[in-house]
Parts: structure tokens; sequence; C-alpha cells
């Protein structure tokens, strides 16, 4: 007779197995060349190493900047894996990185390791770390607003089907003054009047680029103190154009909700922090918008119950992802079990973020090893209630978490 393989076995050779779409990068179609980034001394620049190098060496952020990226990449290696221990979890993303690429950086200096790097061929780098990571597909986070991605939309290019698009809008709900100078130059009859023809021609202009990326869903971040309904400009363009423009194209609206920019300017893109949302905020745009889709991630850990329960309440809202600071194997794993215990399978556990190409190993290979935990905990409270899951139950569960989910309720 066949013995029966362990619980925990099988729930983690299907998440393994199962390919992800993963719905929230900021990497780029290999069209935009050096945009796609890749490779140890990008891997080592990430600005999550950056915040966490500033904090064990004195060199002032100046010297920092002006250094070259290898010398930056140097210094981060010296400070957080030779003078110190990788324990960070963006430092051991960078030797789950190497390991999954047979690299062995205890018998490699940071020389040898350019060296490998340098001889890949980029096309089949692409291809082999999509493979390795078992990736489907990865969407980008495209602005019409950033001067070095735009001109290639507007030039047109032949689209790589792993790489989907997302509409990111921040500067037209964070910056209006500034944006709204911009769109005018690109030919669109906007004013600081929020009359009905600029909240028409803000309809406009998301119409144009939604067609011209082709995009699955627009997307923007949020400080905490972001409310709605408000007297700013940033609801009022949310509720006379981006929602009535969502609700026309049937398109989803992402929410990026607690993110404090440049908390310390000096250290640029790692100068960001966290606090804690006002989701009375997410409840009245659920509420008030019942034809509208949200898609809603919260980067406090603090606001991750209350985002949950509104989940519960309202179907047009659908969380994702361990944002950013939450992207911890410890707060993982506390936030997908509380989601999987109040919402089923109805969330997307993860997106990965990755910024480099090659963190899609490290980013999807330890999310994989928490959900698979998760899955097998809750499965086997099942089993101890009478409810023996199959592999086929499994395996349905698993592609509805990993991708299947998310793009049925972006197209529903
Ligand atoms: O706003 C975002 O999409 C954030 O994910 C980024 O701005 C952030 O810098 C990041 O890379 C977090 O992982
Ligand atoms: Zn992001």
């Amino acid at each position: 007779m066949a013995i029966a393989r362990p619980l925990s076995e099988r729930v983690e050779q299907i998440v393994r197995a199962t390919p992800v779409h993963d719905i929230h990068t900021h990497l780029y179609d290999p069209a935009f060349g050096s945009l796609l980034l890749w490779g140890i001394d990008d891997l080592l620049v990430y600005h999550y190493l950056v915040s966490e190098g500033f904090r064990q060496f004195d060199i002032p952020y100046d010297s920092f900047w002006s250094a070259s990226r290898t010398q930056q990449a140097d210094w981060i290696w010296k400070a957080l894996f030779n003078d110190h221990s990788p324990l960070s979890e963006a430092c051991r993303g960078i030797l789950t990185v190497l390991q999954s690429l047979g690299l062995e950086p205890r018998h490699s200096n940071l020389t040898q390791l350019r060296s490998w790097f340098a001889a890949q061929k980029p096309a089949d780098y692409i291809d082999r770390i999509l493979q390795l990571a078992n990736v489907a597909s990865v969407c980008m986070t495209n602005s019409p607003f950033d001067d070095e991605e735009r001109p290639l939309w507007d030039r047109g290019f032949s689209r790589d089907p792993r790489f989907r698009a997302a509409l990111r809008i921040d500067p037209l709900l964070v910056d209006w003054p500034r944006t709204s100078a911009r769109l005018r130059t690109w030919g669109y009859d906007v004013s600081s009047d929020r009359s009905p023809r600029t909240a028409a021609e803000v309809r406009r202009f998301l119409a144009d680029w939604t067609r011209r990326l082709n995009a699955g869903y627009c997307m923007v971040s949020l400080p905490p103190d972001f409310s709605y309904p408000a007297d700013t400009d940033t609801a009022w363009l949310m509720r006379e154009a981006v929602l009535p423009h969502g609700r026309e194209l049937g398109q989803a609206f992402a929410l990026m909700l607690g993110v404090k920019r440049a908390v310390n300017p000096a250290l640029r893109l790692a100068g960001d922090g966290v606090g804690r949302s006002n989701l009375d905020a997410l409840q009245n745009l659920c509420a008030a918008n019942p034809d509208n889709r949200f898609l809603v991630t919260v980067l406090s850990r603090e606001s991750q119950h209350e985002t949950v329960v509104l989940a519960r309440k309202f179907r047009n809202l659908h969380p994702f992802g361990c944002w950013w600071f939450t992207n911890t194997p410890q707060l993982i794993e506390e936030i997908t079990t509380l989601r999987l215990e109040l919402l089923g399978t109805s969330f997307t556990p993860q997106h990965s973020d990755a910024r480099v190409l090659d963190q899609l190993l490290y980013k999807w290979d330890h999310s994989r090893s928490v959900l698979s935990r998760c899955l097998t905990r809750k499965y086997t409270d099942l089993a101890a209630s009478g409810w023996l899951v199959r592999d086929e139950e499994i395996q349905r569960d698993v592609t509805e978490l990993l991708g299947g989910g998310f793009d049925r309720f972006v197209r529903s």
C-alpha cells in the first residue's frame, strides 16, 4: 500500500509548481532596454539595502550618491555582508538569488560575481529568471509622467506578452497644480477650476493612456492622511475623473495606502516611510461606488485587520500583497493567515514589487515558503474537523491565490 505523503509536502510541491502572475512590480518590458535592471550591482543598490547600508556606514549622503554604482555596491557589500551577518530579509534575498543561480558568495568575491553576470545574454537571462522563479507574467508600473518611459510608449514597440501594463497616476492625484500644467502642454484642456470640462479632459487623458498601454488596471499610492470624500483636488479628481473612467472602461483601481514619501529625502528612493491609514476613506469609496472595483494594499501592519474586515463588507474590494515593509516572512505569515481566516481564498496574498529582475527569484521563493506553511496549517485544521483536502482542491486554491482570483476580479 502506498504511503500517504505528508500534507506539508503536497502543499509545498503544488505551491512551488504553480506559475504565479506577479501583479505588481517595477520591472519593464525588455524593449525598455536599460530600464529593466538586473545583475549583482543593481541587486546590491536596491533601495531596501541602501537604507540598511546607511545604518552601518558613516559615508555622507552626498558622497554616496555621487559615487559610481560599483562603488556603492562595494560599500553595501562590505557593510552588510562582510562586516555583519546578512540577517535582514533584503540581505537574505541576495543570497537566495545567488544560490538559485548556482553561485557561491562565500567562495567568490564581487569581481567574480560581476564577471558571471556580465557574461549573461539579456534575452536568455530574462527567460531563465522567469522560468526559475516560475513566474508566468509580471505586471509593470507604467507612468505617463515618467520622462524615461513615456517616449517609448509614444513611439510604440512590440510588446513581450509576459510583461503586462498598469497605469500609474500618482502625480495626477497628489500633485495636481504641477500635473495640470503638464497635461495642458500635452494638449488636454484642463485648468484649476474643478469644472466639468477639466474632469472630461482628465478622463480623456486616462482613456488615451489606458489604450496606449493596454493597462490591466489603474493605480496610485497615497499617504496615510488620504481622506474621501474631502474638499481636496485628490478627492475631486477621483470622484469626477478616475472613478467614472474606471466604470466606463471596466477598469479596476488599485490603491496603495499608507506611504509617507520622503521622510528622509537625503536617502532618495530609500527615504520613504509608513503611517497608519485612515481607512474610513476606503470604506467610503467602496460604499459610494459599488460599480467600481478596488484593489488595495496597505503599508502599515496596524491597518491590515481593518482592511480585511472591509473586504468582508464590500465585494468590490480585493486585498493584495504584503507591501514593502510588510514583505518580511513573519509579517507575510501573520497577514496571510489573517486573510485566509477571514476571507478564504478571495484575496491575492502577494506581489513581488521587484525592481530588479533577479529579485523575482528570492521574493517568490520566500513568499512561496510562507504561503505553503500558512495553507498547510489551515488544511490541517480542516482535517481535524473531518475535511480531508484533495490535491486537486489544493491546486484550485493555489491557482486562485497566485493570480487566478486577481485576474477574475480585474476582468469582471
Ligand atoms: O509605490 C510603490 O509602488 C512602491 O512599491 C515603491 O515606491 C517602493 O519604492 C518600493 O519599491 C517598495 O517595494
Ligand atoms: Zn511598488
